[in-house]
């Protein structure tokens, strides 16, 4: 491992979003790569994203427990092959709880704990949704917030592959003030409470930054959500 001259520590980098630099071991990392690969094949597969305005996604997308698009969620690919989204693994969500907890702490109040400085929303918190990112070395991903949820359960976000610029911004607008946040691989943001429909986007991926021995060439992003939808 490269040694920092400014060891990575565990960063809040606005209210209720932190940063927790190398959260996944390297054994984690390339089991969450076999089984982006897996669920990256047909059917209800990787695609590329159509915004109405008639424009595609630069980064390539697959769900699992409710398929996003612009802007809702549905319990197929209503717009590329009409498949049913791929299940959504008991193990991934237990995996977001101890993201969450990880990162925001556990805010259950008890007689001895007193309540978390910030409203997550109730725990444990139910992830049923995933969104998988693969960003090429082109790929990026605009500002912008995530919500058509219908749940304020905090966003969990781990990193694969290439180092990117992730920029987290503000609820107000898709403009300053935001911070830019370096993500490497193994790495996990979390943003609930106050941060949850805070602005945020990829303007940038480092190519070829991604550790050698976990084999991926670009960047994926995994990001966990509550849908608070029922499912059918
Ligand atoms: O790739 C990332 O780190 C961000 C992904 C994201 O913002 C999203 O899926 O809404």
């Amino acid at each position: 491992m490269d040694a920092e001259l400014f060891p990575r520590s565990r960063t809040e980098i606005a209210p209720g979003a932190v940063h927790l630099p190398d959260w996944l071991t390297a054994g984690r990392q390339k089991e969450l790569l076999e089984a982006c690969r897996a669920w990256a094949r047909p059917p209800a597969g990787l695609r590329t994203v159509r915004t109405p305005g008639g424009g595609t996604m630069t980064s390539r997308q697959v769900c699992l427990g409710w398929h996003w698009y612009p802007y809702g969620y549905a319990s197929t690919v209503v717009d590329g092959d009409g498949a049913p989204v791929k299940e959504f693994p008991a193990w991934l969500g237990e995996l977001g709880r101890r993201a969450a907890r990880d990162a925001l702490g556990d805010h259950t109040p008890t007689e001895e704990a007193p309540p978390a400085a910030y409203d997550y929303g109730p725990a444990p918190y139910d992830y049923d949704i995933a969104l998988i990112n693969f960003y090429d070395a082109d790929a990026r991903m605009g500002m912008h917030r995530d919500s058509d949820e219908r749940s304020d359960a905090p966003v969990v976000s781990l990193s694969l592959g290439d180092t990117c610029v992730f920029r987290f911004g503000n609820t107000a607008s898709r403009g300053r003030p935001y911070t830019d946040v370096e993500l490497r691989s193994g790495d996990l943001f979390v943003f609930g409470g106050p941060a949850r429909l805070a602005h945020h986007g990829v303007p940038r991926v480092h190519a070829g930054t991604a550790p050698p021995e976990l084999g991926l060439t670009g960047r994926l992003n995994i990001t966990l959500r509550v849908s608070g939808l029922r499912s059918v």
